[in-house]
């Protein structure tokens, strides 16, 4: 079952930035660069129309340089979309993204006029802790767990560029089952809407056939493991993760696998790549499209069949020859009238 996590304050911070959007000029969406695709918010796409967009793949220092890359001529391919990677790790480079919002927007660079940037993103993806970056000071408060940022915050740079903070945001319906897993391995949906156990058997999986090596370095595995919960066992058996009478607790070591993946301990991992993506979004459409299909073939049949069967029932009943009636037996409405016509 794919994870859903839309609290009300999401849908108020979504029509807060609909509202502000006409005032402002460029788009930064931050995206986590372990999982840019799952990490993008449809409804932004749809909100943003043609209005230039940085798209930041924040949290570098966690994701597999390689694909961030990849992702980058990806995500580029893409009208008005420039991208900008990015880690705490390397503060200093920062000042490139004010540079590249000026280039974006030659006309106002030109005229020495303010820019008006607004920062949006899926939950715990560090848009508030690029902006503290940004502003050289903690302007904005920053936590790690989804939701900190609850409003939107103004916060004048001083180098002609006003940013606008806001809400993390997800949205009602994930339509990919894998994405959710994913959103929620790397904590952009609370602990308490996702089981552990599932989505660390969805992140077992993956990194068995994605980052095999790794996973064996870090859990000092002395083979491959075979499925993931061979993985799990053995990592939970290296870790001392057992219950009573010597079985493996998987709950506990599902829980360390999230969280050493969450904190980079495994080491540089990107939980998805285009062509991985590209695949998932064509067998989700052929899946509606069945589904469609079928649904569409049901509601005929439904249709058909019971007009059929109601005039064939009908015709069936007239073409039967009539029970001769038969003397002293009324029928049961009259019963009472020939009694009552006797009285
Ligand atoms: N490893 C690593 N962690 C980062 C980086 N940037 C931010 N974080 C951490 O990610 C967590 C979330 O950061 P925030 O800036 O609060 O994220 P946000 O997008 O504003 O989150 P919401 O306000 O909840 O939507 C914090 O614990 C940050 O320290 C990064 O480049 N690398
Ligand atoms: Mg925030």
């Amino acid at each position: 079952m794919a994870i859903q996590w839309y609290p009300g304050h999401m849908h108020k911070a979504q029509k807060a930035i609909k509202e502000v959007l006409p005032q402002v000029d460029l788009l930064i969406e931050v995206l986590d660069a372990r999982i840019p695709y799952s990490s993008e918010n449809p409804a932004i796409a749809q909100l943003r129309g043609n209005k230039p967009c940085i798209k930041v793949l924040s949290k570098t220092d966690l994701a597999d340089q390689e694909m961030t890359a990849v992702w980058q001529a990806y995500l580029e391919q893409e009208r008005g979309v420039k991208t900008f990677a990015t880690t705490t790790q390397e503060p200093g480079r920062i000042k490139l993204l004010v540079d590249l919002c000026r280039k974006m927007l030659p006309e106002k660079d030109a005229g020495a006029k303010n820019i008006n940037a607004m920062i949006v993103g899926i939950p715990n993806v560090g848009k508030s802790t690029l902006i503290n970056t940004l502003a050289g000071r903690v302007v904005a408060k920053t936590g790690n767990e989804p939701a900190v940022t609850k409003d939107q915050q103004r916060i004048n740079l001083g180098s002609g560029v006003t940013l606008l903070d806001t809400p993390g945001i997800l949205w009602p319906k994930i339509e990919n089952p894998d994405s959710s897993y994913r959103l929620a391995a790397t904590g952009a949906i609370k602990n308490t809407a996702m089981e552990y156990d599932d989505v660390s058997f969805f992140l077992a999986e993956y990194l068995i056939k994605a980052y095999p090596e790794l996973i064996m370095a870090h859990f000092q595995l002395d083979r491959m493991p075979t499925t993931e919960l061979d993985f799990l066992e053995m990592a939970g058996a290296r870790r001392g993760a057992l219950q009573t009478g010597g079985r493996i607790n998987l709950h506990k070591i599902c829980e360390v696998l999230i969280n050493e993946f969450r904190a980079g301990k495994l080491g540089r991992i990107t939980l998805e790549s285009p062509e991985l993506v590209e695949r998932e979004k064509e067998a989700i459409a052929v899946a509606k499209m069945k589904k469609e299909a079928e649904n569409a073939e049901r509601k005929k049949r439904f249709k058909d069949g019971s007009r059929n069967s109601d005039r064939a029932d009908r015709k069936e009943q007239k073409n039967l020859p009539r029970p001769p009636r038969q003397p002293g037996i009324a029928k049961p409405g009259s019963a009472r009238k020939s009694s009552d016509k006797k009285k």
